[in-house]
């Protein structure tokens, strides 16, 4: 299976689960309170199972794999993170925050719906990740159940992507700090792009019972991947199309955003990239070849177009 394929195939098993998982959401709704009580339920469908690359679930799958997991084992934990990454779209779409209309290439949540209806998807699909990861179902151990809780709360909430977006809105809408540097821009990005992206790579290793050591170089991996996946996606606004990206583009600028590629200009970030690139493979240079996809995984990430 090519890198191409295996991208397919996995995005869409995490899509079949995720509709599983909703599934229960749309049977257990209340039809006694007429038709809007499947209203919810539609817009968690149309949030969760859009489409999306499916980055961060595939990373469970291949972290896991280094430790010879099956990946149907990984699915409730992949599904977890994905929930917490669609939540954090539906709200980043949101007037108050990033007002986008177009997301994945159809209309937005707030847009398709209405905005309370968008704050309660992400509210829910939050919520959500984490009953997924408590289900015995997880991981048969507790102790590991408990420790990707830990980690995927630790990585969503004001200790990781909260506070990056609220650093980030805190540039964009009220103009603090006035001169964003290279510095506080890594730190804000690591934090809004780069935790999640980290905790994925972490709940691989986690769900494979890896030791400390294999545990730091997950981390360390999906920090690098984290600081190339947010570079490439600054380079995608700048130079992608819309129908390409399957949403607005040209909005950093616009919107006054704090980006490594504003700040370095387009050459010395693709540089910037470009160690990042080299600085996730080497940090899994220890699994050896085994570590195949997770250099593919990297590499498509640093050349990616939509
Ligand atoms: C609302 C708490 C809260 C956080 C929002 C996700 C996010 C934080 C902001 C989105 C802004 C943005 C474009 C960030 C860059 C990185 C990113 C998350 C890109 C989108 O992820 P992909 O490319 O999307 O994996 P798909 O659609 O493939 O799932």
């Amino acid at each position: 299976m090519d890198f191409s394929q295996r991208l397919t195939q996995r995005a869409n098993l995490i899509e079949a689960h995720l509709r599983d998982v909703l599934g229960d959401a749309v049977a257990e709704s209340t039809p006694e309170c007429g038709p809007e009580a499947r209203r919810l339920a539609a817009a968690l469908h149309d949030a969760a199972t859009n489409g999306g690359k499916r980055i961060r679930p595939l990373l469970v799958i291949e972290c896991a794999a280094l430790f010879d997991v099956d990946e149907n084992a990984c699915l409730n934990a992949a599904a977890a993170v994905e929930c917490v990454h669609c939540y954090s779209l539906v709200h980043d779409d949101l007037p108050c925050m990033d007002n986008d209309e177009l997301r994945r290439g159809k209309p937005t949540i707030w847009k398709a719906y209405d905005e309370w209806t968008a704050i309660l998807t992400g509210d829910a699909l939050l919520t959500l990740a984490f009953e997924i990861l408590v289900r015995a179902a997880t991981h048969p151990s507790s102790k590991t159940r408990l420790a990707l809780v830990a980690t995927l709360a630790k990585a969503s909430g004001a200790h990781g992507m909260v506070q990056g977006q609220a650093l980030d809105l805190a540039v964009s809408k009220r103009g603090e700090p006035k001169t964003p540097t290279i510095t506080s821009t890594k730190t804000l990005q690591a934090l809004k792009t780069g935790a999640l992206i980290e905790a994925a790579c972490q709940f691989g290793g986690l769900l494979g019972g890896g030791d400390q050591q294999a545990l730091s170089n997950l981390r360390n991996y999906g920090a690098a991947l984290g600081l190339a996946f947010q570079i490439s996606d600054d380079l995608l606004d700048l130079e992608g199309t819309p129908e390409d990206v399957g949403k607005a583009t040209g909005k950093d600028t616009a919107d006054g955003k704090a980006t490594l590629v504003g700040l370095l200009g387009k050459d010395e970030a693709r540089l910037e990239l470009d160690r990042a690139l080299k600085n996730a493979n080497a940090a899994v240079d220890g699994f050896g070849a085994k570590a195949v996809v997770l250099r593919e995984i990297a590499d498509f990430i640093a050349k990616r177009r939509h």
